[in-house]
């Protein structure tokens, strides 16, 4: 019997008023019970906003830049979601538990859910921001793709469900300002999106120093090279082929879609623009935090 859309397409539920998926829900008593080590390296970001790409950077500075190496197993597997829950498989936090510290593990937790013990044992925090519009055109097109996020409905529905922080992981304001505030008392390398795609080595170096990497020139030219939109959207091991179409339908919108800075110029309207950044200026009034929409 084919699943409904509900079945397929559970809606999301909350822990402290942030939407998060069900069954990550069910799971939280574990998730919050994870046990970060001092040499744990966190990559945090909220959803779209660059997370498989800066795993694919992380990986290839801690393989030394062996592309054979960074084949091992898809991007999804290297370093799972710590809050995924899809029983039967093993959660997040038991396929954490069964490897061996230095681990390197993603999240797209706001930093008032992250686990106590990321904070406790000052394990390493790599966050990386993208400008809101076009994370949230990003999002939008992937909640169309994958099956297991509620419908995003129109974009102007979508829209609307952005603003209020509705959608999966909450508010892109507050996750981003919260982890913003956050960014000089705890090991945390912030980083934007929109820095890696102007001047990509110049970012990756700064990962490689957070890690306590040094490779040379040779190394990091070759990582740049790797880890472009052409070549992680052509390679099987980053572009999610290996999900299966019940999850993500890449027919529908693929999951390496555009990768630049602006394409939310092709999305928003002139009056959703200057709502936007009448919100943008309210919700970010105080802080210094800056981002570029355009490169
Ligand atoms: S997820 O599902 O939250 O893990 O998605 P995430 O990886 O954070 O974000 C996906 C968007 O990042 C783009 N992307 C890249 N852009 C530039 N260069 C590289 N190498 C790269 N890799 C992924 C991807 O295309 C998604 O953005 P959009 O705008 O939808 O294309």
């Amino acid at each position: 019997m084919a699943l409904t859309t509900a079945a397929r397409r559970p809606p999301l539920r909350e822990v402290a008023g942030i939407p998060l998926p069900a069954t990550t829900v069910d799971n939280w008593h574990q998730i919050q019970g994870f046990e970060a080590q001092p040499d744990d390296l966190l990559i945090c970001t909220f959803p779209k906003s660059g997370t498989t790409w800066i795993q694919e950077i992380v990986d290839m500075i801690e393989q030394s830049g062996d592309v054979e190496k960074c084949q091992r197993e898809a991007i999804q597997h290297r370093h799972p979601l710590l809050e995924r829950a899809r029983p039967p498989q093993p959660s997040g936090v038991e396929k954490a538990r069964a490897v061996p510290p230095p681990r390197v593990r993603r999240t797209h937790l706001p930093t008032q859910l992250l686990p106590p013990s990321c904070w406790e044992n000052n394990c390493k925090l790599l966050y990386v921001a993208r400008n809101a519009k076009d994370c949230m055109v990003s999002y939008y097109h992937f909640q169309r793709m994958n099956q297991t996020l509620p419908s995003p409905g129109t974009w102007e529905q979508y829209f609307e469900t952005f603003i209020s922080g509705k959608v999966g992981w909450g508010s892109w304001f507050e996750h981003v300002i919260g982890w913003w505030e956050m960014r000089d008392r705890c090991q945390i390398l912030f980083l934007f999106y929109e820095d890696i795609k102007r001047d990509p080595k110049q970012e990756i170096q700064k990962v490689m120093q957070f890690m306590g990497k040094n490779l040379d020139e040779v190394v990091l030219d070759r990582i740049v090279q790797e880890t472009t939109f052409e070549k992680m959207k052509a390679n099987p091991m980053t572009n999610r082929s290996t999900a299966p179409k019940a999850i993500l339908d890449q027919s529908i919108s693929p999951f390496m879609r555009k990768g630049t800075v602006g394409d939310w110029k092709n999305h928003f309207t002139v009056a959703q623009n200057e709502r936007f950044d009448e919100i943008y200026r309210q919700k970010t009034e105080g802080t210094s935090i800056n981002f570029r929409t355009e490169l």
